[in-house]
């Protein structure tokens, strides 16, 4: 793994699961979403990953020029790295989502190592509280979704954020992830070094425990060696101790209401700026590290700025 002292701290600002009645602090329009996304860095993300959606709704959309409008608003009042989802709606196919990459030029997005069944059952069901309606339209899509992210698909979108200059942050949702972005490699696809997101707790993906987090380390030690670096998403309740262990390890962390909504147990998080100041807490109290500034960031993932 290649060493850094500081941290990568990235915070999910909206993300496409969660939906307006579970949480009132989720961000809708570009105007929320951008204000979320620069208090957040304010409050020491480096890097900000967006999502848009319909401002009337809350739908997740491929809107091109919503996320332009994002983009610019955060550019405005930020330094941070401003990272676009090519997840974007995921029940769409990754060549529409992709379209992100040459609508922004970005210096990072993220790009999904493969594809996995994306259950929304559970997390449903945890939100009955908030009187959730299943019968919300958009939410119809992602019943039963399957994430589409095939070999073909990534040999569609790769060349696309080659060609803009954009690196792929790998979401990589089980450990057979791990050994696509191997392969991906080995094809020249993908250039080394590789910044990893290890997606722990999706009801399709590996489960959140620190074993898994602790092996998917390990099989990306083997793989990939000095040549690459990781950054732990922990979903739902395990944004924390999955976070901090990924830091104590070495490694680095997301935070963000896309992922979670709750600050601790039974408190809805009033702010995603919450979410990034309680890690960033935690990472100095617990191993003394502390989040880059955006251009160390940039240095560290050979960002093109
Ligand atoms: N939704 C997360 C589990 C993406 O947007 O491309 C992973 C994610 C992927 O953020
Ligand atoms: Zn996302």
């Amino acid at each position: 793994m290649r060493s850094f002292d500081d941290l990568v701290l990235s915070c999910a600002v909206t993300g496409a699961i969660h939906t307006p009645t579970m949480s009132p602090s989720l961000p809708i329009t570009p105007e929320e979403i951008a204000e979320e996304a620069i208090a957040a860095a304010d409050a020491g993300a480096n890097v900000v990953h967006v999502h848009v959606r319909d401002p009337e709704t809350g739908e997740p959309v491929n809107d091109f020029d919503l996320f332009d409008e994002v983009a610019t608003r955060i550019r405005k009042e930020s330094d941070a790295i401003v990272q676009p989802t090519t997840g974007g709606e995921p029940s769409s196919p990754p060549r529409e989502r992709i379209g992100v990459v040459p609508r922004l030029a970005p210096e990072m997005a993220s790009c999904n190592m493969g594809s996995i069944n994306f259950g929304l059952y559970p997390l449903l069901e945890r939100y009955d509280e908030f009187e959730h309606d299943w019968e919300e339209p958009y939410l119809e899509g992602t019943k039963d979704l399957i994430f589409r992210n095939t070999f073909g698909d990534l040999e569609t979108i790769l060349p696309v954020f080659d060609a803009h200059g954009t690196k792929p942050e790998l979401e990589c949702y089980d450990v057979g992830h791990l050994y696509n972005a191997k392969h991906l490699l080995d094809r020249g696809l993908l250039e080394s070094p590789l910044h990893l997101q290890f997606v722990l707790g999706i009801h399709g993906g590996i489960g959140a425990d620190a074993a898994n987090l602790t092996h998917m380390h390990r099989v990306a030690e083997d793989l990939f060696g000095e040549q690459y670096s990781f950054s732990v998403i922990g979903a739902g309740r395990n944004e924390f101790p999955l976070g901090l262990q990924a830091i104590s390890m070495g490694g680095h962390a997301r935070v963000g209401l896309e992922d979670n909504l709750y600050l601790r147990k039974g408190e809805l998080a009033e702010s995603n700026a919450d979410l990034v100041a309680k890690l960033v807490d935690l990472a100095a109290e617990q191993t003394g590290r502390e989040p880059a500034s955006p251009n160390q960031v940039r240095e560290f993932l050979d960002l093109k700025g």
